[in-house]
């Protein structure tokens, strides 16, 4: 499958990773939007929220346990983060493999950016 996220997942293309068990890997956004960005997804393939269904229920669990480790691990933990998946097109969604992003390290503002 032509999926970059699938290649990072599977190590054909490198990326910073700082987390990883199982069924989640967790790396460095390559164009960083603050000083804390990072990504969490299933090793599973799936496109976005829009497209799960119960069999990716368990994945959902060990990403948000991921999140919660990489905070501690990141020191963003007590200053708090913002965790946002982008889902299609007026979502903003640009990589169609489901992710989640860890934005923290400073305030990172009001909810919506136009
Ligand atoms: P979005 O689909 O809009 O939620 O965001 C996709 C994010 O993925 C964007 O912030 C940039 C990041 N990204 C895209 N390609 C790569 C890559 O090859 N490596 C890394 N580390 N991040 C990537």
């Amino acid at each position: 499958m032509d999926c970059i996220f699938c290649k990072i997942a599977n190590k054909e293309i490198p990326s910073d990773i700082v987390f990883e068990n199982e069924r989640v890997v967790a790396f460095r956004d390559i164009n960083p939007v603050a000083p804390v960005h990072i990504l969490v997804i299933p090793k599973a393939h799936v496109a976005s929220v829009q497209e799960l269904d119960e069999k990716h229920y368990g994945d959902l669990t060990e990403i948000f346990k991921a999140i919660k480790e990489i905070a501690v691990k990141e020191g963003i933990d007590k200053s708090g983060y913002r965790v946002i998946t982008n889902c299609g097109k007026d979502g903003g969604q640009e990589v169609f493999h489901l992710h989640f992003h860890i934005l923290g390290g400073e305030s990172i503002g009001k909810l919506r950016c136009k």
